[in-house]
């Protein structure tokens, strides 16, 4: 294995065999899921493949996520030669069949959030979407008073960037603290296939929440992160830059500024024109005019039932 700047090995998606060293990928003995009574639905994607679970674990609130994972390459002939097959039907040259498969080869990914708070179970409520325009004033006036009093906790973010968790999941680290970040895989990926490769840059400085804050000033930033993100994204995974997705989202979930970088065959959730920001256009605008994203108008995306869509509406912008 290559090895990347920050001298760590380089990585590649990890197998059965790397899971079996350390705790991650061990048979967990505290299971938050076995203690977990189901209150309600909040979404069943069947195309997707995934469910959305409100419940409680322990007399707390807690969200879980079940989602069936893509079929990886490397266990095919595995797959078919120990799976069992059930008929189903059969006519002419044509039959169907349920396949069961060792449950090493048939994992759920799983996600808990526990303690859940309201506006994690609102974000995974399947709700009615409505498009926003937000000029610069908007922002100031309606969008940052908001987000300044009700947005998620960063804590998870200050937690990877001081090594509190994930640190053995970071890929690079520039740590300088103007134009330094950290990359590490998202946890939406398991890094078992890399069609749906997604990893996310952080960065160190604590003081750009969103698109909204850029200006030329951050350019050294994001040009680094375009770069050396690219590159150790290259090394270690062997993907190139062209087979890539960099953009920032907004508005973001969490406001502390990161850039996701996604495999381009991938369609994540949020990266449509809506909510997704190419980086290489962002470095562009900036390029052009550095108050690109202080004064001008961005549209995105709003659930029915955001706080965020109520003030718009108060104040007649909806
Ligand atoms: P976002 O643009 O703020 O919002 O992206 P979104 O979640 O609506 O897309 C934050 C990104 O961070 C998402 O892609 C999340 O999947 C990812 N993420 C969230 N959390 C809480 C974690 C975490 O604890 N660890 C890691 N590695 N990624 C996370």
């Amino acid at each position: 294995m290559a090895e990347s700047e920050n001298g760590r090995a380089a990585k590649r998606p990890k197998t059965d065999a790397d899971n079996e060293r350390g705790d991650v990928g061990e048979v967990s003995s505290d299971s938050p899921v076995s203690d977990f009574e189901i209150t309600r639905i909040l979404r069943d994607c069947s195309r997707e493949k995934n469910i959305f679970i409100h419940g409680k674990v322990k007399d707390q609130d807690a969200v879980v996520i079940l989602e069936k994972t893509p079929i990886r390459q490397d266990t095919l002939s595995e797959l078919l030669k120990s799976s069992q097959l059930k008929l189903e039907m059969k006519n002419d040259i044509y039959s169907t069949y349920q396949l069961q498969a060792p449950a090493h080869l048939n994992e759920i990914k799983t996600t808990v959030v526990c303690p859940a708070t309201e506006k994690h179970v609102k974000k995974y409520l399947h709700q009615e979407v409505f498009l926003v325009e937000e000029s610069g004033e908007d922002y100031r006036n309606i969008t940052l008073p908001y987000i300044s009093s009700q947005s998620f906790s960063v804590q998870w973010v200050h937690n990877i960037l001081e090594k509190k968790a994930e640190a053995d999941r970071i890929v690079f680290e520039d740590p300088d603290p103007d134009t330094g970040f950290v990359l590490l895989p998202d946890f939406k990926w398991d890094q078992k296939q890399l069609q749906d490769l997604y990893l996310i840059a952080i960065v160190h400085r604590r003081d750009v929440k969103s698109l909204r804050d850029l200006t030329s000033e951050h350019l050294p930033l994001l040009t680094n992160i375009r770069s050396k993100g690219e590159d150790t994204i290259q090394q270690q995974y062997g993907v190139p830059p062209s087979k890539l997705r960099v953009y920032l989202h907004y508005q973001p979930s969490y406001y502390h500024l990161h850039v996701h970088f996604t495999s381009l065959e991938y369609n994540a959730p949020g990266c449509g024109v809506e909510r997704a920001h190419l980086l290489s256009d962002v470095i562009q605008n900036l390029k052009a005019d550095s108050s690109y994203y202080h004064s001008r108008s961005l549209a995105f995306p709003l659930r029915a039932d955001d706080g965020l869509l109520l003030r718009f509406k108060e104040a007649g912008k909806l």
